[in-house]
């Protein structure tokens, strides 16, 4: 390319590119080299004072993609039932999904158990936005990716109901009447008996859940004939062959701040939406360095 020259023969300084890529970048994310191939994220928790909406805009701005996998758990009707919380940046999250859709990305929903309302509006459309039972994503080298939200495995698991519990904040409660009880033993003069002990226990079966859902995911995703499978649901980030399938477990936006991304290459990547991956990927786009995320770590 050839450099523009004023009428003095100086060099005019080309715009700034930083400076151009950022306009494009802001002004319509849904188009240009930056895209990744696919982002899937689940588990946000729109309606929920938990759900990290800033953080994920954030995250969708800087990722935009041919495809956006919603992975269930995205809007939590149980929550919202019980209290009315909606705030104005997750009204600002589902426009930002909308205008996807609208710009021609394919924006598929998998509802999860949080959001089980929308499953009967499956084979429906909101705004461009499809809403599927389960989906089979294909990356760009031909592997097969069976994608689920993950619930259905709830009844085949053993401590499926203990978790469940935990969502519902029950355990909480439980650790709050355990607290009672400890004052009211003492005050009774029964012997001591170990909160943290109790909690050490509780903690191992949490870890031996985690192990049996992910390994009955990846069972199922084999069974079905596919190379992987992407779901949420227990709010662990996963990458891993499992008796050689893949499981990938997107995360959360409550408590990780995380998502599964297609690269252009086919290449898989969890990415944690922290400050330092912030950085990274504005050099990588040759951003400008723009704020800190707010209340991100590095
Ligand atoms: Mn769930």
């Amino acid at each position: 390319m050839r450099a523009n020259l004023d009428a003095f023969g100086q060099q005019i300084p080309r715009l700034d590119a930083a400076m151009l890529q950022h306009e494009d970048h802001e002004s319509d994310d849904e188009t240009g080299r930056c895209r990744v191939r696919a982002v899937f994220i689940s588990d946000l928790h729109l309606g929920t004072s938990g759900c990290q909406a800033e953080a994920l805009l954030d995250f969708l701005k800087y990722h935009p993609s041919e495809y956006l996998y919603l992975v269930g758990d995205i809007v939590d009707g149980w929550q919202l039932r019980r209290r009315w919380f909606w705030p104005q940046a997750h009204n600002d999250v589902v426009q930002k999904l909308l205008r996807r859709a609208r710009k021609g990305s394919r924006v598929i929903f998998i509802p999860g158990n949080h959001d089980e309302f929308a499953r009967d509006f499956v084979g429906h459309h909101f705004g461009g936005i499809e809403v599927q039972e389960d989906a089979v994503h294909t990356t760009v080298n031909g592997r097969t990716l069976w994608v689920t939200h993950g619930d259905y495995f709830d009844g085949v698991i053993q401590y499926a109901k203990w978790l469940a519990y935990v969502g519902d904040n029950l355990y909480e409660l439980t650790l709050r009447l355990n607290r009672h009880l400890t004052r009211i033993r003492a005050r009774l003069g029964l012997r001591y008996w170990s909160l943290s002990a109790y909690l050490k226990s509780k903690v191992k079966i949490a870890l031996n859940y985690v192990t049996s859902f992910e390994e009955a995911v990846a069972h199922e995703a084999k069974a079905r004939g596919h190379d992987g499978v992407v779901c949420g649901h227990i709010h662990r980030a996963e990458m891993r062959e499992i008796n050689g399938t893949l499981y990938c477990n997107d995360g959360d936006w409550v408590e990780s701040r995380s998502a599964l991304v297609e690269h252009c290459d086919g290449r898989l990547e969890i990415i944690y939406w922290t400050g330092a991956r912030r950085r990274q990927r504005q050099e990588h786009l040759g951003l400008a360095a723009v704020p800190a995320l707010e209340g991100a770590s590095a």
